[in-house]
């Protein structure tokens, strides 16, 4: 793992050695005073524990601008030196999806599921955008990883791009909040954090955890009849951070895929010529970038992980939650409500297990949107698969 730590002492002039990195402050480009510290411990107490005063949901909790460039400077420095691009983590553990800045229902998670460190979580990115709240969902949990990082896990979302910033609300969320000036300054160091995050998690040895999902790059050498071991140390190998999001390749896939929707195309693979196998698998997104997996690249995909199955985020569920090619592939929503516009619910996986066990792989803790909060009852749990 490179890292910049060693950069500054090591820059003593041997010419023929490669162009040492430069020292973090300047290479990481968060423009932070060398003085500047802050307490997590307190900021972290302050986000929990705020309550919208006279139950208005428009305020929001004090945050300055210099509050945010530390705790950027601060997670990049962990995430480019403790984390890789694939991560491996144990049950138990709560797995949670796209968030998009509804910081409230993000408390409500953390209310019913327990709180770090106390209880794990593994984040599937899409933390910013569409929600008025992205900045207190983000810092909130960059700073419970740098105090808990056995306890948090942040993976990275397609929306974690500085195209997407842009166009869909945390660009405009921070000047409004900070001005032209800073709110731009904050944007760059969360631009840059975003860019160390890592892509993929495995838990337990069984799931494979990303935002988006599998990738063709999966169905071929070296991937295609590797070990788990091997293969997550691959994926370490074939994707250097930092990295912009591009519009095609193995990290793309990983954040932009999704399962294909209609079930016929599960079947087309049968009767076709083995050379247009690939191509009937993975169809082309519905977007600009990367493609839909059928249920046969998405098993292919996963033996080449060792893994059983897939968790992802980025698509909204109307239960919270969707089940997709015979229980392979689950997709989750936390965040219900999602930008104020739909009535779908939020849902969270939990496994509660010392054990990732395939027979009874989890729980769905399901969440309704705040505005039915009255009328609902929050708290269900559902186990979609049983031998029992
Ligand atoms: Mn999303």
């Amino acid at each position: 793992m490179d890292s910049d730590k060693c950069s500054e002492n090591d820059a003593s002039g041997k010419s023929e050695e490669p162009m040492p990195r430069k020292s973090s402050t300047v290479s990481l480009g968060v423009d932070v005073p060398p003085d500047c510290t802050i307490d997590l411990a307190e900021l972290v107490k302050r986000l929990l524990s705020f309550q919208p005063p006279n139950d208005d949901y428009s305020v929001h909790p004090e945050l300055t601008a210099q509050d945010c460039l530390i705790v950027c400077h601060m997670a990049i420095k962990y995430l480019s030196s403790s984390t890789s691009v694939c991560v491996q983590t144990d049950s138990p553990i709560n797995i949670v999806g796209d968030l998009h800045g509804q910081f409230h229902d993000l408390l409500r998670f953390f209310d019913q599921l327990g709180q770090p460190p106390q209880a794990k979580f593994l984040f599937l990115g899409d933390y910013v955008n569409k929600g008025k709240f992205s900045l207190e969902v983000i810092v909130l949990l960059l700073s419970l990883m740098l105090m808990y990082p056995d306890s948090v896990v942040l993976l990275r979302g397609s929306s974690e791009c500085a195209s997407k910033c842009s166009h869909y609300g945390f660009k405009d969320e921070l000047i409004g909040r900070f001005g032209a000036n800073s709110g731009t300054s904050v944007l760059v160091g969360f631009l840059r954090c975003f860019q160390w995050l890592p892509l993929a998690a495995i838990v337990g040895g069984k799931l494979l955890c990303c935002h988006g999902g599998v990738s063709p790059s999966f169905e071929l050498e070296p991937f295609a009849s590797g070990q788990l071991e091997s293969n997550a140390d691959l994926l370490n190998n074939k994707i250097e951070r930092p990295f912009e999001l591009e519009q095609f390749g193995l990290a793309c896939d990983l954040l932009c895929s999704d399962p294909m929707k209609s079930p016929a195309r599960d079947n087309f693979e049968v009767s076709v010529p083995e050379g247009e196998r690939l191509k009937l698998n993975w169809v082309t997104g519905g977007g600009s970038c990367s493609y839909h997996f059928s249920k046969e690249a998405l098993c292919s995909s996963l033996r080449s992980v060792n893994a059983a199955l897939l968790v992802r985020g980025r698509e909204i569920a109307n239960e919270g939650f969707a089940v997709r090619h015979d229980r392979l592939c689950i997709t989750l929503c936390s965040a219900p409500g999602y930008h104020g516009t739909r009535g779908n619910k939020g849902a969270a996986l939990q496994f509660e297990d010392r054990e990732v066990n395939l027979d009874r792989p989890g729980s769905f803790f399901v969440l309704t949107p705040r505005s039915e909060l009255l009328s609902e009852k929050s708290r269900s749990f559902l186990y979609w698969h049983s031998t029992a």
